[in-house]
């Protein structure tokens, strides 16, 4: 194995719970009896995306931050936003797994780039070279927030794969039509389907991830399969899930939250404890999962990630463009 470099929001693998430790360790024995040189053919769509291409050890130490410990499975896979399956914390776990199968899935890329293509999830991830580990915040804009530890690929990754012409100044994200079985998408007001976007430079921030996985297993349907954007600086709704479509465009893609409250929620969405939405506080977080006594924390400016991401920002406006 290469020796690489741990980049500064890494953690040791000591700092991870046992839960975490347990499905790594488990991972890496999975690995080990099926050999090297994986294929997507041999493990599957669920297979491959739940195996990872590195793993823990003293050369390549995954953990963020000694304070970061990952929210419980179950918190994780059960406390969810995804209005296509109904906008309550617990509908999720339920209807997104009551008939729709995000598998096979056809993921296209699109727009301003010489290689436009449309991959089966699969094959994606084969092309991208595997799938790697992140240990990340997830701070969602209604002040409740989690640790993650994602499965998955760098957004930089697949902006590459796509090579932009240099007219592409944003990525446009959009997720899944089915009101057939995403009975949410049935209540026509949130103007489905749900589209986010991100600068190009924002998209090719080392911390910018497409999660394929959580705790080294396939993505569950409720939390955004099988492709799903992390932006572990900005609020949760910019992660938008189950993405059927990436597009490089040369204007701001419009996201549906903006579209919906546009004086609550903008195209930035990036935490900071020191602009409140109009009407509640962002400068703490309940933590989910924390007990009853761990209960909130200080919410840190950029989400803890501001020594990744302020020169994308120097010299704009933060409070009007929020
Ligand atoms: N397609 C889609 N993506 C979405 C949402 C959604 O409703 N639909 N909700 C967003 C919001 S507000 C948050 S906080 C996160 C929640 O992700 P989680 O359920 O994995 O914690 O997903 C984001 N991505
Ligand atoms: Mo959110």
């Amino acid at each position: 194995m290469n020796i690489r470099t741990p980049k500064d929001w890494e953690l040791p693998e000591s700092a991870v719970t046992d839960e975490a430790i347990y499905r790594l360790r488990n991972r890496r024995d999975f690995l080990k009896t099926l050999g090297v040189g994986l294929t997507g053919a041999a493990l599957g769509t669920r297979g491959l995306l739940a195996a990872a291409a590195g793993f823990p050890d003293k050369e390549n130490p995954l953990y963020p931050a000694a304070s970061l410990k990952p929210t419980a499975y179950n918190f994780i896979t059960s406390y969810n936003n995804f209005y296509e399956f109904g906008t309550g914390k617990d509908d999720p776990v339920v209807y997104a797994n009551k008939g729709w199968k995000p598998d096979p899935w056809t993921v296209e890329i699109a727009g301003l780039v010489r290689a436009p293509a449309k991959f089966a999830v699969n094959d994606l991830v084969a092309k991208l070279g595997g799938i790697e580990q992140r240990v990340y915040r997830h701070r969602c804009v209604e002040a409740w927030s989690m640790v993650v530890p994602w499965d998955g690929f760098p957004l930089a990754k697949l902006v590459a794969l796509a090579d932009p012409k240099p007219e592409a100044k944003f990525l446009k994200f959009t997720s899944f039509l089915d009101p057939k079985n995403a009975v949410g998408q049935q209540d026509s007001h949130f103007g489905w389907p749900y589209v986010e976007g991100l600068r190009l430079d924002e998209a090719t921030n080392e911390l910018a991830f497409i999660a394929t996985g959580i705790y080294g297993k396939a993505i569950p349907n409720q939390n955004g399969a099988p492709l799903r954007l992390v932006t572990p600086w900005k609020y949760g709704f910019k992660g938008i899930k189950s993405i059927v479509k990436i597009e490089f465009t040369d204007r701001v893609p419009s996201n549906t939250w903006q579209r919906l409250a546009p004086d609550e929620y903008g195209f930035y969405a990036n935490v900071n404890p020191q602009v409140d939405h109009p009407r509640w506080s962002q400068s703490s977080e309940r933590v989910i999962g924390g007990g009853i006594f761990a209960g909130r924390q200080p919410t840190l400016m950029f989400n803890g990630y501001e020594k990744q991401v302020a020169a994308l920002y120097k010299g704009l406006d933060l409070t009007r463009n929020f």
